[in-house]
C-alpha cells in the first residue's frame, strides 16, 4: 500500500486545475526537500509487532516508542499486522502505520521513521544485504535447530513480516539478564553502543504487554490519520445523533474461552488489560470478575440504560467483536434511542467512533477497548467499564432473544484463535496474547 500511495497521488493531481497545480507543485518541491533522509548515528530500533491482533500491537507500540527513546536510537515504526483467517492459505497484510495514524505527530516525542522508509532509502547503503544481525534474547535462541540463533522468520506471522520488509537476517546477537525496562538503560547503552551496532533488530517489541502505566499517556502522540478522521466522521454523522453512547462488546468464542481462566481461578486481577481499571498495582489492584471480562447480556443492558439515561444519549454505537445484541438493547428504549452497529471491515473505524461518543463503555480485560479508553482520556472524555458501576443493578432490563442453538452457531463462526492464527487455542488463547 505504501508503495502506491505515490503513484497514485501523482495520477490525482494531473486532474487538477492550474491553480491546484501550482500548488502541488511548491508542495511537491517542499516534499522533496524534506524527503532527504540523513542516516542517524545514534542508530535504531526495528521490530516486529508479532504478538496479537491490534490492541496488543498498539500496547507493545507505545513501549517500543519510549525504548528507542531511552536509547536515543530512531524507532523505524512497522506497520500493522492484519490478519487474515478467512483467506488460505493464510496471508497476513501490513497496513504502513501512515494509513491509520499520523506518522508526523509522533515526532513531538521522539525521532521516527517508518519502517519501510527505512528499508528503501537507507538500508541498502548503511545496514547492507550481509551485515543484518538479528537480536534477542538467548532464552529464544535456545529453541532454534542450532541453538544460536534468534527466531526471526519462524513461523507466522514472523516469517511474513520480514519477507513484506524485504530483510534475511545474516548473524544473530544473544542477550540475557537484560529487561525493556528504565532500569536497564545503562546495560543496553554499554552492551550495544549505536557505533557496533547501528540497527537493533528483534523478533518481538522491546515492550510488556499489556503497557506500563508511565508508557499510557504516550498515547497523545498516536494520532489518527485525516483519512481515518474523515471516514469516521462521515460514519458519525450519517448514522448517529449526539449525544451518543459507545461500548465495547467483547464476547466472542475466542474472549470466552479466555475469561474461562478467571472462573478457574487460573488468573488473577492482573489478566491482559485489565490493570487499566483494576489498577496496575498489584498490591491495591481490585478484584476482577467474570462479568467484567464477559459481561452477559444482562449487564450490558444494566449498563447501556445507566449511562443513556445520565448522558440523556440519543443513539448507541454498539462496536462488537461477534454478535451486537442490537434489538435487544434497542428494546430498552423502545425506539425513543437509536441503536446502530456499522460491523465496518476495519476495526480501526469501530476504534475512531468509540473514541468520539460522549460516553464510552468498555471491556477492561481488552486491549482494543484500551486503546480507545487513552484515547479518551488524552481528550479527557468518559469512560466506563462493562461489571464495574454500582448504580442500576437490581432491575431486570432485558433477556436474550435469541435462542441457545442460535448463540452457539453463531459462537462456532467466530474466529477460533487469538491472534496467530497458526496456534492452537490452547496455546494462544491461554497466555496474554488475546
Ligand atoms: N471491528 C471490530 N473488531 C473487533 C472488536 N472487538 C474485537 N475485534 C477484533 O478482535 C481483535 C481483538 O484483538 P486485540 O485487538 O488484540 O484486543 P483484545 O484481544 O480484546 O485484547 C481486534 O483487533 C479486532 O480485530 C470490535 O468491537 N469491532
Ligand atoms: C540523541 O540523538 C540525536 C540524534 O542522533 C542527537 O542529536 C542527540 O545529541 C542525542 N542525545 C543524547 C543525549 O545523546
Ligand atoms: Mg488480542
Amino acid at each position: 500500500m505504501f508503495w502506491t500511495t505515490m503513484a497514485v497521488w501523482k495520477r490525482q493531481t494531473h486532474a487538477l486545475t492550474l491553480a491546484g497545480f501550482l500548488c502541488s507543485f511548491l508542495q511537491q518541491t517542499s516534499l522533496a526537500a524534506t524527503q532527504e533522509l540523513q542516516w542517524d548515528d545514534n542508530g535504531y530500533v526495528l521490530y516486529c509487532p508479532c504478538m496479537g491482533r491490534f490492541g496488543n500491537q498498539a500496547d507493545h507500540f507505545l513501549g517500543s516508542l519510549a525504548f528507542a527513546k531511552m536509547l536515543n536510537r530512531t524507532l523505524a515504526v512497522p506497520p500493522w499486522i492484519v490478519y487474515r483467517h478467512h483467506s488460505s492459505p493464510a496471508a497476513n497484510v501490513h497496513v504502513p502505520y501512515s494509513e491509520f495514524f499520523k506518522l508526523e505527530a509522533l515526532s513531538a516525542y521522539h525521532r521516527v521513521v517508518a519502517l519501510e522508509v527505512f528499508m528503501k532509502e537507507l538500508a541498502d547503503k548503511h545496514w547492507p544485504v550481509g551485515q543484518r544481525k538479528a537480536y534477542c534474547f538467548e532464552a529464544a535462541a535456545q529453541r532454534s535447530a542450532d541453538g544460536r540463533s534468534c527466531p526471526m522468520k519462524d513461523g507466522n506471522p514472523f516469517g511474513q513480516f520480514w519477507d513484506y520488509v524485504g530483510v534475511e537476517f545474516d548473524e544473530s546477537v544473544l542477550f540475557s539478564g537484560i529487561s525493556f525496562s528504565a532500569y536497564h538503560q545503562q546495560q543496553w547503552m554499554e552492551k550495544f553502543p549505536p557505533n557496533r551496532h547501528p540497527v537493533l533488530a528483534l523478533p518481538g517489541a522491546p515492550a510488556q504487554f499489556p503497557v506500563v502505566e508511565e508508557h499510557v499517556s504516550l498515547q497523545r502522540y498516536v494520532v489518527w490519520s485525516d483519512k481515518m478522521v474523515a471516514e469516521g466522521q462521515e460514519h458519525i454523522a450519517a448514522v448517529l445523533t449526539r449525544p451518543y453512547v459507545g461500548i465495547h462488546l467483547r464476547i466472542g468464542s475466542d474472549w470466552q474461552n479466555a475469561c474461562k481462566l478467571l472462573k478457574s481461578g487460573d488468573a488473577g486481577p492482573h489478566f491482559m488489560a485489565s490493570p487499566q481499571c483494576v489498577g496496575y498495582k498489584r498490591q491495591t489492584a481490585l478484584p476482577l470478575t467474570m462479568t467484567m471480562c464477559l459481561p452477559d447480556l444482562a449487564e450490558i443492558c444494566r449498563a447501556v440504560k445507566l449511562w443513556v439515561e445520565r448522558t440523556s444519549a440519543r443513539s448507541v454505537y454498539i462496536a462488537t467483536d461477534s454478535e451486537s445484541h442490537r434489538s435487544d438493547i434497542e428494546k430498552l428504549f423502545k425506539g425513543k434511542v437509536k441503536v446502530v452497529s456499522l460491523r465496518p471491515d476495519s476495526p480501526q473505524v469501530d476504534l475512531y467512533i468509540l473514541g468520539q461518543a460522549d460516553h464510552f463503555i468498555g471491556n477492561c480485560v481488552s486491549s482494543f477497548t484500551a486503546f480507545v479508553k487513552r484515547e479518551r482520556d488524552v481528550h479527557k472524555r468518559p469512560s466506563s467499564f462493562f461489571g464495574m458501576d454500582q448504580s442500576g443493578h437490581g432491575e431486570p432490563v432485558c433477556t436474550s432473544t435469541q435462542s441457545a442453538s442460535e448463540m452457539l452457531r453463531q459462537h462456532h463462526l467466530d474466529e477460533q484463535y487469538c491472534g496467530n492464527p497458526e496456534l492452537p487455542l490452547s496455546s494462544s488463547c491461554s497466555k496474554d496474547v488475546n
